[in-house]
């Protein structure tokens, strides 16, 4: 079973998302299992501090180091082989290849920022690795926290019930889904692709594939440069470089 620790100054923050759906579905179902912990318990004084002023002078505060290498020693105690994971904007971009691996690791510590972030001893001597979940700043660590344990749960067997798999989402082959539809065959006017009736489903899955590639082309062609492609996929992409004439349609 995986186990998630995550080190936080508001555990309650991350409650209810846990309890909900398919994340709250799998740990009644023991497929994982969420342990908040708060890091004011790890912090000295009466008042439990947990932060301080910057060495260097500057707005904000910063995280002290000593609570949270106590709170690490403690957890590590429990979980040795657990990997630690800093959520901050200067990680690594945070992708479904990696929520992929790390559904493969036996537990993972959170470690959740606030104020200025941590002091920068705790990255260089107990953080395994750092992520972002994106180019912008966040008030604190929980949020990134919940993303990535959503992404990473997807992967683990069971979670996702039946049929449904991480293995066969958007980026799992690297690109973008293809459009989706369901009843009514008409709505407001617009109709589901022909296609998507005539029970082909040899037909049906090259105009999927057609979709996920014009998709990605329009609008992510970065991910063009990794993607697996087929000989039929650059045929078809070669088809969408070149200019249209008239309505032709991707033959
Ligand atoms: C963030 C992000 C993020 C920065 C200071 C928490 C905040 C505070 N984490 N991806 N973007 N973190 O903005 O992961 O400590």
């Amino acid at each position: 079973m995986m186990i998630f620790d995550v080190l936080t100054l508001f555990p309650d923050m991350l409650v209810s998302p846990l309890q909900e759906s398919i994340l709250g579905r799998a740990s009644k179902q023991q497929l994982l299992q969420v342990r908040l912990h708060n890091l004011r318990d790890w912090a000295e004084g009466k008042h439990q501090t947990t932060d301080d002023t910057p060495y260097g002078g500057g707005d904000g505060m910063v995280m002290k180091p000593e609570p949270v290498a106590r709170a690490l020693a403690q957890l590590k105690s429990k979980s040795p082989r657990a990997k630690v994971l800093l959520m901050t904007p200067q990680g690594t971009p945070f992708s479904h290849q990696h929520a992929c691996e790390l559904a493969k690791e036996e537990g993972l510590i959170f470690l959740c920022g606030r104020y200025e972030g941590f002091d920068e001893r705790i990255r260089q001597t107990l953080i395994d690795a750092e992520y972002s979940i994106g180019d912008f700043v966040l008030t604190g660590g929980e949020l990134p926290t919940l993303v990535m344990i959503d992404a990473i749960s997807r992967f683990i067997p069971g979670v996702l019930g039946g049929s449904d798999s991480a293995e066969i989402d958007s980026f799992s082959d690297g690109l973008l889904e293809y459009p989706q539809y369901t009843r009514p065959a008409v709505f407001k006017g617009m109709a589901v692709p022909e296609i998507l009736l005539s029970g082909d489903h040899g037909k049906i899955a090259r105009w999927r594939r057609e979709q996920q590639l014009v998709r990605t082309w329009q609008r992510r062609p970065d991910l063009l440069q990794t993607a697996p492609l087929s000989a039929d996929d650059l045929k078809i992409l070669e088809q969408l470089q070149r200019p249209v004439s008239g309505t032709e349609e991707i033959d």
